[in-house]
């Protein structure tokens, strides 16, 4: 598949594309980079990176005055593995500190130059892989993290796991870079991606309407599988996801993936490599801004989407089947796994695996991990799931975590149950304000504002991101808390916590320290005039934001209400 240097739309390729192109299957300049004794790579190099799992960045708390003492910055790398298994690493390599991501993988952050590949080549040795954690190809492919022995979550995992290898890149250039393969020689291709790879990245998740704890409407590419019991009836797929959006430009916004077909499980690869590869030719390849398949869905119409996958899987196909509601399902605390053994689920603040003053977490899952056999689970909420746990040892596995000081499910109120952040500063290059550094105060703040109305025991989930990029699926939540600017934040209310509707815009910047009172006054209508059994995102919809502002009275003033518009 060739590239021409103007796109089907006739716009210029972006600057992204030509690296692709001239990058001989990922490899650009990144061996003779990691040869030199520089202490970065090139900005060219960094965009292949990302394919090999690494994003280069700087210490951006104290880049001003490295900036103004005239030295350079303290470039580190954070990469991105699939699988976890990488305790001894993160001292060895990182900032001795391991972080579960909101897509259920780990990432361990300020990582040298000089140590990245040593770095690459252990997780590898380890059978895990940073391959495709990043870049402009088809990411992790999500499933529910539950691991419960039925044929139902068989079958999601085998479905997972078989997606992934399946859509992974074939180049040889990871091999060669990292882990010294030798050039074969031999011709090789893309046969998915082609030598451009894709537009943009592209996610992919697998959940059920029982368990849609993936939000599986935020990927790309949406599948969710139906049962019937225990026996497989096929896939509704929904198309067009994506929650990345820019401060005051319009043309970008979140969207969730809208179902356009069901397929047999016959079907169901050639379905998927449809809709990546629908995306590959017809993707805007000219403004990264534009380049996720949301926009090519709203701009061709789902008819158009439906004719496509059919077209290229050789058949008609059905329209999606009716689904039940949504659930979310909560994998904290103890399960049964239903065949004789538990799971526990444990929470991870802002999914950071760290020894503190106060909680030596990682040590205590290390310890736990070996002693006991456990297979650990990450989950889409940044949380740990300690799985294969025989009866006549829970009782142990809880003192020794709590003697560590971590703090177990039951102890937390519902609401720092569901809340996310994701890194924002200092590592983020993009973060425009704290997420994961504010987290743990603004929770509580928000859980005593619940408290003092009785809702205490509400679930509802709070989402907080450094900007309006979304990697903590801020519009998908009952409440989103999305970066403006240092010490300011966008409110964002009315989704609901099955991830079945997006929130809207409510005030455009609060200053962090307002956040718990702004939200207090939806708290207190809310106690005072909910439906029976209504979530407190149901009814921020049900009022409608100009219902909302008004509980505000003179208190936001009207240039205000209009930066929230
Ligand atoms: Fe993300 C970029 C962290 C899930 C949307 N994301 C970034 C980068 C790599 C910043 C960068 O490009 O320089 C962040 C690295 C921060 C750091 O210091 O570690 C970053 N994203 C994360 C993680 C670690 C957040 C977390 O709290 O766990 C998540 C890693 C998941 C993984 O294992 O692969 C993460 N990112 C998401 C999600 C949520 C999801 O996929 O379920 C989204 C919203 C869904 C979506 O993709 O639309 C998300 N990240 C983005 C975007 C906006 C993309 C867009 O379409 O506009 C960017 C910026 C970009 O791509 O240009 C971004
Ligand atoms: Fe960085 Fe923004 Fe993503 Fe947070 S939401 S990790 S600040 S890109």
């Amino acid at each position: 598949m060739g590239v021409e240097r103007i796109t089907a739309h006739g716009r210029k390729l972006s600057g992204v594309e030509h690296i692709k192109e001239e990058s001989r299957l990922l490899r650009g300049g990144i061996a003779a980079e990691l040869a030199s004794d520089s202490t970065h790579f090139a900005e060219s190099d960094t965009q292949l990176l990302k394919v090999h799992g690494t994003y280069q960045q700087y210490d951006r708390d104290d880049a001003t005055a490295r900036k103004q003492a005239g030295i350079e910055k303290d470039y580190r790398l954070m990469v991105r593995v699939k699988y976890l298994g990488l305790d001894a690493l993160a001292d060895r390599f990182g900032n001795g500190t391991l972080r579960i991501t909101t897509r259920q993988g780990i990432q361990f952050h300020g990582v040298l130059k000089g140590d990245l590949k040593p770095a690459i080549k252990a997780i590898n040795d380890g059978l895990m892989t940073t391959l495709a954690a990043c870049g402009d190809v088809v990411r992790n492919v999500m499933s529910t993290p539950a691991p419960i022995c039925d044929a139902v979550h068989a079958r999601l995992e085998a479905d997972a796991k078989m997606l992934s290898e399946r859509l992974a890149p074939k180049s040889r250039a990871y091999h060669e870079i990292w882990l010294d393969g030798e050039p074969t020689g031999e011709p090789e291709s893309e046969p998915l991606y082609g030598a451009t790879y894709l537009p943009r990245k592209f996610k992919i998740a697998i959940g059920t309407p029982s368990d849609n704890s993936v939000d599986v409407l935020t990927n790309d590419l949406g599948i969710i599988a139906l049962f019937a019991g225990q026996t497989l009836i096929g896939y509704n797929l929904a198309v067009g996801g994506g929650l990345g959006i820019t401060h005051n430009k319009p043309k970008t916004y979140p969207r969730l993936a809208s179902p356009v077909v069901f397929v047999e499980p016959d079907d169901f690869v050639a379905a998927v490599e449809a809709v990546i590869t629908l995306q590959r030719d017809h993707g805007d390849r000219s403004d990264r801004k534009h380049a996720r398949l949301k926009y090519l869905v709203d701009e061709r119409g789902l008819p158009w989407v439906k004719a496509e996958i059919e077209r290229r899987v050789g058949k008609a196909l059905a329209d999606p089947r009716p689904m039940p509601p949504f659930e979310i399902v909560d994998h904290l605390g103890w399960h049964p796994q239903g065949d004789g053994r538990w799971y526990l689920g444990v929470p991870v603040p802002s999914g950071r695996v760290l020894d503190g003053d106060a909680t030596r977490l990682r040590s205590v899952l290390r310890q736990v991990i070996g002693e006991y056999a456990i297979d650990p689970v990450l989950t889409p909420s940044q949380d740990i799931l300690l799985s294969n746990i025989r009866t006549a040892d829970k009782v142990a596995i809880e003192a020794t975590l709590r003697a560590a000081g971590v703090v177990l499910a039951s102890e937390i109120a519902p609401v720092q149950r569901w809340a996310l952040a994701c890194p924002a500063l200092p590592t983020c290059g993009l973060a425009l304000a704290e997420a994961e550094r504010i987290r743990e105060p603004l929770i509580d703040a928000i859980a005593a504002a619940l408290a003092r109305h009785g809702l205490g025991q509400e679930r509802l989930s709070v989402r907080i991101t450094g900007c309006p990029n979304g990697c903590a699926r801020p519009y998908a939540g009952d409440i989103g808390i999305v970066g403006r600017m240092p010490g300011h934040y966008a409110l964002f209310v009315g989704g609901d916590f099955e991830g079945t509707r997006l929130n809207f815009r409510l005030l455009g910047r609060v200053a962090e320290a307002d956040l718990p009172a702004r939200l207090e006054v939806l708290f207190a209508h809310f106690a005072a005039h909910r439906g029976a059994g209504e979530g407190f995102g149901d009814f921020c919809n049900r009022l409608g934001s100009e219902a909302l502002l008004a509980l505000y009275g003179a208190e936001i003033d009207a240039p205000r209400r209009r930066k929230a518009g």
